[in-house]
């Protein structure tokens, strides 16, 4: 009798560090995290996007779905901003700096700062492989994109992955299918036409981060899209609430496996 009523007591005494130990976990465990960022179009390129962004310490996770692009044409893609606390930015109609109805690339940089990583499907990844076209995903004929790579990334990116956002570059301007230099040359490389480097579509990190991803779980929780902004702009909202859900889920299986 005395033994079950200590061993009862005991148990409720443990009680409280249990439910201190799930809560410290996940905030011990923040070494991943996920975000989704929508890509909005830039000079009325049509060009719209999501982009689902992964981090497992230091190694970074790119997911991108884009359509309305120039169609089977490279798409220069980069992560652009700083990690030093600058206040970059997608870039509004006002960089149009020469009123030719175009923010450049060069016109759109005080906006949205220099090319932090470039998002190459092979080999080197840093601003140097800014202009690599040939090793840039190409949209398919019908104007879509699709873009997976993982990359390795300085801890300075990772710890201030929420001050970068994306940029997918090339544009149509006359909508004739193909870059050509009616719009000019770029200001960058005058091999290409302005319409190959023009930004196209540009996308923030809203809000806080997704929380902790179980193990291969970023799929099946988010690849759902399709779904209209506002929906997903509202679950980001709440993503807050949402961490600390998915976290005490995660602990649960976890403890509950072992
Ligand atoms: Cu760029």
């Amino acid at each position: 009798m005395r033994n079950r009523r200590m061993a009862r007591i005991a148990a409720l005494a443990a009680l409280p560090a249990a439910v201190a130990l799930s809560a410290a976990a996940p905030a011990l465990a923040t070494d991943s995290r996920a975000y989704q960022i929508n890509l909005d179009q830039l000079n009325d390129s049509g060009a719209t996007g999501t982009a689902m962004v992964s981090l497992e310490g230091t190694k970074l996770t790119v997911k991108i779905e884009a359509e309305g692009l120039t169609p089977g044409a490279p798409h220069a893609q980069h992560i652009h901003g700083s990690t030093e606390g600058m206040d970059f930015h997608c870039p509004d109609p006002s960089a149009d700096k020469d009123g030719d109805g175009i923010v450049s690339t060069v016109e759109g940089l005080p906006a949205y700062g220099d090319i932090n990583i470039s998002l190459t499907t092979s080999g080197d990844t840093s601003k140097d492989s800014g202009l690599a076209v040939d090793r840039m995903p190409a949209a398919d004929k019908d104007g879509k994109l699709s873009y997976e790579r993982t990359i390795d990334v300085s801890q300075d990116v990772a710890d201030h992955f929420k001050d970068l956002h994306i940029v997918q570059h090339g544009i149509d301007v006359n909508d004739n299918g193909k870059y050509d230099a009616d719009a000019g040359k770029s200001e960058l490389d005058p091999e290409l036409p302005l319409e190959a480097t023009a930004p196209a579509s540009c996308g923030m990190v809203h809000g806080a981060s997704i929380g902790e991803v179980p193990e291969g779980g970023v799929e099946t929780g988010t690849a759902a899209t399709g779904g209209d902004d506002a929906t997903q702009m509202t679950a980001l909202g709440g993503a807050g609430l949402m961490a600390a859900v998915v976290g005490a889920v995660v602990v649960r299986r976890r403890t509950g496996e072992r």
